[in-house]
């Protein structure tokens, strides 16, 4: 196997004989076989809207299917055949409608002909022929921007898949993500063509994500200040993980009335701050932290577990019994609940003992999303220009379990007294429950959201900008960013379209970004590796 997708790859390098998030070379195979489909199925798609065909279930499919490719996400090696049979089937039927409508279906002996084999083994044999490593591209620049989308276009998909499942969809997105998957087939390309593709991920991401903000907030509302316990009250429990609002909707409906009370954990925190979510009485509290702690605190919870998204590690001996997922998460024998009827996750709920106990652990607040912020710019503007506030850091990502990580609970704890933290994703868990204080009566310490509100922060520093009337880069405000996984990879790619400069990045580099490509990013962007929280402090304050 060879897999180099996320932060923590082995040896800064690559995952070559089991991945370190447990993924097995069958299932790393599998994924690469399916990728290699899926190009093959984008060629299709964007020759039939050539000729005016069209198929949404291609389309929503496509982002799925990329969806359970992201780190952490599916590792049974039978949904991924499942999503590999689907692909030619897909394919097959696409093929004869774009024919019909009078498109080429010509496509050489590339992915959309490609016939997989009929059992699991020669699947395998077939997906390590087509893996990442095995890119005939021959320009090892070339080959890194190439890579550089595919991620990209992996947490692009997710983000496309969540407003999909509130009903939000954009065909251009959908068009955009075929276009360029199936150019990664291209062999004519310049370095400069893909340099264009890289920044294009990054413009389409945008709109995925403004998608599936409209669905959250058109669905749930917009979060508000929320304040929510991290102890827990006597009673059944069920905690649910992932980022699926929609789930954790369905829970909540299907839970009422029957004496159990449901705990977000990871990115689900943010959850609390949404009207329509919050309205529930028995979404009581938050428990734990983030994903990579999930052995230590899933072992200790005594209720129902449920993962909506990613990120799902080894279920332990000590809740295997108790875990269950959903949407396109997948692990070996672990039940999976579909059309979210939750029956068996509350019947197991109710057979475990639930909390015997009532635990004060503080609280957090939540629910400073662009709604929330925006509706106090007046003020956030005054503190700025009487000089209460001196700068904004957007402290922001990825949680994971390198050492190296403790930087970003160090650098909050080290920002200045007249600055303010902005946070969101899984990151925010090094440093959550820190009571900053607040400034002007604004807190110091602003959770956006999670991971996939990230279009929330970029539209308050756009707004920002406008009511300084000033570049977004002139804005008292620097990002200082984590990453692990692919939405993360999607993200920067449209912080980068966006222009957005002098962003601080770790813990460490992608693997999959030569020297040379990072040698664009800086010059263009003046993207920084992080260093120390000293250094960057005093760098970021004196520029
Ligand atoms: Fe955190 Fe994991 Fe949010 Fe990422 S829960 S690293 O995939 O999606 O962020
Ligand atoms: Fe390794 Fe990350 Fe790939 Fe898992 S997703 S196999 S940890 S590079």
């Amino acid at each position: 196997m060879f897999c180099y997708q996320c932060e923590q790859t082995a040896k800064g390098q690559g995952c070559t004989k089991i991945g370190v998030c447990g993924k097995q070379p069958d299932v790393a195979a599998l994924q690469d076989l399916l990728t290699y489909l899926l190009k093959g199925l984008s060629q299709v798609a964007t020759e039939g809207r050539r000729v005016g065909v069209k198929d949404r279930q291609v389309d929503v499919f496509t982002c799925e299917a990329l969806f359970t490719t992201l780190t952490n996400v599916n590792f049974d090696p039978e949904d991924i055949i499942r999503f590999i049979r689907k692909t030619v089937e897909l394919r097959e039927a696409l093929k004869a409608k774009v024919k019909a409508a009078g498109g080429s279906v010509d496509f050489g002996d590339g992915p959309a002909v490609f016939q997989p084999g009929s059992t699991q083994a020669e699947m395998v044999a077939q997906g390590e022929q087509v893996g990442f490593d095995k890119d005939p591209e021959p320009d090892e620049d070339i080959r890194s921007l190439k890579h550089t989308v595919i991620f990209g276009l992996r947490g692009l998909a997710a983000y496309a898949d969540h407003a999909q499942i509130l009903g939000r969809e954009d065909d251009a997105v959908y068009a955009a993500v075929h276009e360029i998957l199936a150019d990664t087939v291209r062999t004519d390309l310049s370095l400069n063509d893909w340099v264009a593709r890289t920044l294009k991920v990054g413009e389409v991401n945008i709109r995925a994500m403004e998608l599936l903000d409209e669905a959250n907030t058109g669905t749930y509302g917009h979060p508000v200040p929320t304040k929510v316990p991290l102890g827990h009250r006597k009673g059944k429990a069920i905690l649910v993980s992932g980022h699926d609002l929609k789930d954790l909707e369905e829970l909540l409906k299907q839970t009422e009335g029957k004496g159990i009370d449901v705990y977000t954990h990871g990115e689900m925190l943010p959850c609390h701050g949404y009207p329509e979510l919050k309205k529930y009485g028995h979404l009581y509290g938050h428990y734990g932290t983030a994903w990579q702690n999930q052995a230590k605190e899933f072992s200790q919870f005594p209720g129902a577990i449920l993962m909506t998204t990613n990120c799902i590690q080894k279920p332990q001996d000590a809740y295997k019994g108790n875990i269950f997922t959903s949407g396109v998460v997948g692990w070996p024998g672990v039940p999976h609940i579909s059309n979210r009827d939750f029956t068996p996750v509350i019947q197991r709920a109710l057979e475990l003992p639930g909390f015997t106990d009532e635990v004060d652990k503080g609280s957090v607040m939540v629910g400073f999303a662009r709604n929330t912020v925006l509706g106090v710019a007046d003020k956030v503007i005054e503190a700025v220009k009487g000089g209460a506030i001196r700068h904004f850091f957007l402290v922001a990502g990825c949680d994971g379990a390198k050492p190296g990580r403790n930087y970003y609970t160090e650098f909050v704890e080290k920002v200045p007294q007249d600055c303010v933290v902005l946070t969101l994703a899984c990151g925010k868990f090094r440093f959550f429950d820190k009571d900053l204080g607040t400034i002007g009566g604004l807190p110091r310490l602003m959770d956006v959201g999670q991971c996939n509100d990230a279009y929330s922060a970029v539209q308050i520093a756009l707004a920002l900008a406008k009511a300084f009337d000033v570049d977004v880069n002139q804005l008292p405000l620097s990002l200082v960013l984590s990453w692990y996984e692919q939405k993360a990879c999607a993200i920067l790619l449209s912080l980068l379209h966006l222009g957005i400069k002098d962003i601080r990045l770790g813990p460490s580099l992608p693997a999959f970004i030569t020297p040379n490509v990072l040698k664009v990013l800086v010059e263009n962007f003046d993207i920084k590796p992080i260093s120390t929280p000293d250094e960057d402090l005093k760098a970021i304050l004196a520029a």
